[in-house]
């Protein structure tokens, strides 16, 4: 019989115990994942993280999901990598409004080491704000990471994004082994990971529980974990995907709780969809973390005002910066 009792951090999940946890009745399976919460963080708590695309479209891959592929015509505006100082003063409003980590994005196969000084560069002068500061800028070759490191990088976002058996059927111009080997990188330079994927991209359950599995066996478990429900992009292959039903989405982020009890578990794109009553079920399963602000990196996201209310009326608060009640 399949062991369902609590996780510890440290363990290997096997496939078919994160596919037993998947199939749990939906009351129990939050039942647990909200137990989990409750001991490890303070379940009310929600950290907030704010996007920034500071270097948009043209970029060389595939990715079926993505706007910003070259090889979809998606209508996306291609644009430069941004200067420094428009970024601070994009980082200090997220600050302003409550965030307490910036994230920048580009749309890269990977940084040229030219641009890498540059995002180092804008790395230093975020910190500085008091932030905590995050990039996504695709592969790393060696050393780059030691740079972002040495300018004050706290995360490096990298998702696995699908489980390994189906990332050929999204993604051809990198391999599923190219992403662990960055996230590798990260990890040798003492930078957290932010690793999670996307979610709804016709995939079947059981691809699900691989990636959960895929990334609950890093070890050391990703920081923060992303879980995005996938924004259908009109012009990507990915535009006419059937929906997803959104428990299953509730289900992938209690499951994301169980099996890594101690990481940020991030409520991520597609939370405009979602609406209220699914957001709310998903912080009960354990997600502790949204992105803040109207924009995600080209496509929308709740506004500030919209998640004043929903927090109000859901008794949530922001947590302050390194605010884990169990420090690991
Ligand atoms: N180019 C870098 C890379 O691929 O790692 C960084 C930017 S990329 C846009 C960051 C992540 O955004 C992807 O790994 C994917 O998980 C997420 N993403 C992109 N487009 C999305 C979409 N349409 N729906 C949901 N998530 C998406
Ligand atoms: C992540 O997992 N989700 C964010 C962030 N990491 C970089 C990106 C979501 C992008 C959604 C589609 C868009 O706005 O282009
Ligand atoms: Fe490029 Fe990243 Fe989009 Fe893939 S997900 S096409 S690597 S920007």
């Amino acid at each position: 019989m399949t062991d369902l009792s609590l996780s510890v951090a440290s363990r290997t999940w096997s496939l078919a115990e994160v596919e037993a946890l998947f199939d749990l009745p939906f009351n129990d399976l939050l039942f647990r994942a909200q137990t989990v919460h409750r001991g490890h963080f303070d379940a009310n708590a929600v950290q907030l993280s704010t996007l920034l695309s500071i270097k948009t479209g043209g970029c060389s891959e595939d990715c079926g999901y993505c706007s910003q592929s070259a090889r979809h015509d998606t209508g996306l505006e291609r644009e430069k990598l941004m200067e420094v100082s428009a970024v601070v003063e994009a980082a200090r409003a997220a600050r302003d409004a409550g965030a307490t980590r910036f994230c920048m994005g580009a749309a890269w196969r990977g940084p040229k080491d030219k641009d890498l000084d540059t995002v180092s560069e804008m790395v230093r002068e975020v910190k500085a704000l008091g932030l905590e500061t995050c990039v996504t800028l695709g592969m790393l070759k060696p050393g780059q990471a030691e740079q972002l490191k040495d300018a004050g990088l706290d995360y490096y976002n990298h998702n696995l994004d699908t489980a390994s058996e189906y990332y050929g059927e999204v993604i051809t111009t990198h391999s599923h082994g190219d992403r662990l080997d960055t996230l590798a990188q990260v990890r040798d330079a003492g930078i957290h990971v932010c690793c999670g994927g996307i979610i709804g991209m016709g995939e079947t359950r059981r691809v699900r529980a691989g990636l959960i599995r895929e990334l609950a066996n890093l070890n050391p478990q990703p920081e923060s974990v992303p879980i995005n429900m996938l924004v259908k992009v009109p012009g990507t292959p990915m535009a006419a995907t059937e929906d997803l039903d959104p428990f299953e989405f509730v289900r992938t982020i209690a499951v994301a709780r169980i099996t890594m009890p101690a990481s940020h578990v991030r409520l991520s794109a597609g939370r405009q969809e979602l609406g209220e009553g699914v957001q709310a079920l998903c912080f009960l399963a354990g997600a502790n973390s949204v992105f803040h602000g109207d924009q995600l990196l080209t496509t929308g996201n709740p506004e500030i005002e919209a998640d004043r209310v929903l927090f109000a009326k859901l008794g949530l608060h922001g947590e302050p910066v390194r605010g884990r009640r169990c420090a690991s």
